[in-house]
């Protein structure tokens, strides 16, 4: 049988229990062609002597290596991976997707250790390709692709997109590796991620999300979403399920059918935005198990809300907040900061309303102040270019583009701050991370010493780059 490695890179943010889901764009890939080929497919994640594994998987009956990988991090590691393969052999096909080669296909096509870039979603053109390879049948019509031929970068555009989201070959990973989410729920808990509709309707201005759907959102019916999660609850007796759909709520009634199936029969957490909570039962959410809600708040600046399109008010932020703290549904929020043009008041009333946000209510939790990055494909990259930011022109330049990415010419003269304002987040709300202290008592006094700390400089506005931070900043600088 024919053979089909699929390669997923570390990501730069790789922390098993919290942030190692399962590679599930692999295993939507794996879906479509499991009935003809065998697919091995390596997590780097859990593999520290990959080129072994890589070594010993590729033989004379493997027709390509796939390799998935979003801007940032994971492209330096799915290079050392392309790199690795050619040198072994010369002669299988690399073939690049995921976010990265959506936004960029040519760019990413014309990098020497690219054959094919795949835009958008992979099932299809994937299978119609691996079957040409089979077949020994040219390929360079299939539409998505992006090649070199003669000398130039040819791409097949094709915007059309997939009916179905959610097929997942879970029989081609090791689902017990991914099973535990301890941040999230507070606790240890058996839970997979699931997607039940892709893409978003909104037009936030600092997110990719609306190049890569178009703003078209997909979904399945809530019956269809309830039959295939409470089959994965089934099948891996999982206690809580996180749908990882952009944004789970665009429509309220089917959010709402959905959880009235789900009926407390599991634990669930929800990525959604503020206006859409507002317009839903939380009440009835709570009853039907919805434990965790992540919506993106970004800033609480008035004037950053505008430029950055969320159509969302502060002071909706704050109703919504006061409603869910008579709920026991926890809000972990997003912040982000270094926006082009956005100035230390700007900032401050981002912290402020941290802060003011965790007063009303006590049991949410701040995700972390991340500083803007100019990701391809997002309105706001443009006044970013216009403010003098370069963007990298090879496929190699943009995996400097992690979340740990300084770099953007406004932010220079206040880097410090920024720093210190990210490690500090991800203390201040006082417990997000007492799941990875259980059990371990001086690391818990360290973290409260540090919460206490932190909170004290946010409220008084000081945020000196200290030892401590610096400290923290190094320690998460060797997982990056
Ligand atoms: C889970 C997740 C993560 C996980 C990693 C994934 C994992 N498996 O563990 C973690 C938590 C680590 C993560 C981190 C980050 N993430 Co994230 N993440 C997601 C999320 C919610 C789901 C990804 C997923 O599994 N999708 C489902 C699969 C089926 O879809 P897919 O990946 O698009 O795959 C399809 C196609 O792309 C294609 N395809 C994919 N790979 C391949 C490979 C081949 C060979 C082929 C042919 C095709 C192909 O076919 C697939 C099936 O159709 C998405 C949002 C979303 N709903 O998709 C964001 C998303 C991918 N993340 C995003 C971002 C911004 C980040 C962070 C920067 C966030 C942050 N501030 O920290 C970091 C990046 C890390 C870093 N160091 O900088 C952006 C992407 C930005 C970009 N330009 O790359 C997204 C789109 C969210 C958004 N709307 O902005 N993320």
């Amino acid at each position: 049988m024919s053979q089909i490695i699929l390669f997923y890179p570390l990501t730069g943010l790789d922390v098993k229990e919290v942030t190692v889901f399962p590679p599930m764009a692999l295993m939507a890939l794996a879906s479509s062609v499991t009935d003809r080929y065998s697919v091995r497919i390596i997590d780097q994640r859990f593999c520290r002597d990959w080129k072994r594994e890589i070594r010993n998987e590729i033989g004379p009956e493997t027709l390509c290596f796939g390799v998935s990988t979003m801007t940032g991090t994971q492209i330096r590691h799915a290079s050392d991976a392309a790199r690795f393969v050619r040198r072994i052999n010369k002669d299988i096909p690399i073939v690049w997707g995921g976010v990265h080669p959506t936004l960029m296909p040519e760019q990413t096509a014309a990098d020497p250790l690219v054959d094919v870039a795949v835009a958008g979603a992979g099932e299809k053109p994937f299978r119609s390709l691996v079957d040409c390879l089979a077949e020994k049948n040219p390929w360079t019509s299939i539409p998505q692709l992006a090649f070199k031929q003669g000398g130039a970068v040819r791409y097949l555009r094709d915007d059309a997109r997939s009916g179905d989201v959610s097929h997942f070959s879970y029989e081609s990973v090791d689902v017990e590796k991914y099973v535990y989410g301890s941040l999230l729920f507070g606790r240890r808990v058996r839970a997979l991620p699931f997607i039940s509709s892709v893409g978003c309707p909104h037009e936030c201005a600092f997110c990719c999300q609306p190049m890569l759907s178009g703003r078209k959102w997909i979904r399945l019916s809530p019956v269809e979403t309830y039959e295939r999660v409470i089959r994965l609850v089934d099948r891996y007796k999982l206690e809580a399920v996180l749908f990882d759909d952009d944004e789970f709520f665009v429509n309220a009634d089917r959010g709402m059918e959905i959880a009235r199936l789900i009926n407390g029969q599991f634990e669930w957490y929800v990525q959604t935005r503020m206006d859409d909570l507002s317009r839903v039962d939380l009440g009835e959410l709570e009853r039907c198990g919805l434990r965790v809600v992540q919506p993106g708040l970004e800033t609480g600046s008035p004037r950053i809300l505008e430029l950055l399109k969320k159509k969302e008010t502060v002071e909706l932020y704050k109703t919504v907040n006061r409603r869910l703290a008579q709920t026991s549904i926890q809000a972990i929020y997003n912040f982000m900061m270094g926006f082009p043009g956005e100035s230390i008041d700007e900032l401050t009333a981002t912290v402020d309303l941290a802060l003011e946000l965790m007063a009303e209510n006590p049991r949410s939790r701040i995700a972390g102040f991340y500083v803007y990055v100019p990701y391809p494909g997002a309105a706001l990259y443009d006044l970013a270019v216009q403010q003098g930011f370069q963007p990298p022109r090879s496929l190699g330049g943009w995996s400097a583009f992690s979340r740990e990415h300084r770099a953007t010419p406004w932010i220079q003269e206040n880097k410090d701050l920024y720093e210190t304002l990210f490690i500090t987040s991800k203390f201040i709300d006082q417990t997000r991370l007492h799941a990875l202290s259980e059990g371990k008592p001086f690391v818990r006094t360290v973290f409260n010493w540090l919460n206490d700390r932190y909170t004290q400089s946010w409220r008084s506005h000081s945020y000196e780059k200290t030892w401590d931070v610096r400290l923290l900043s190094a320690l998460y600088r060797l997982n990056v």
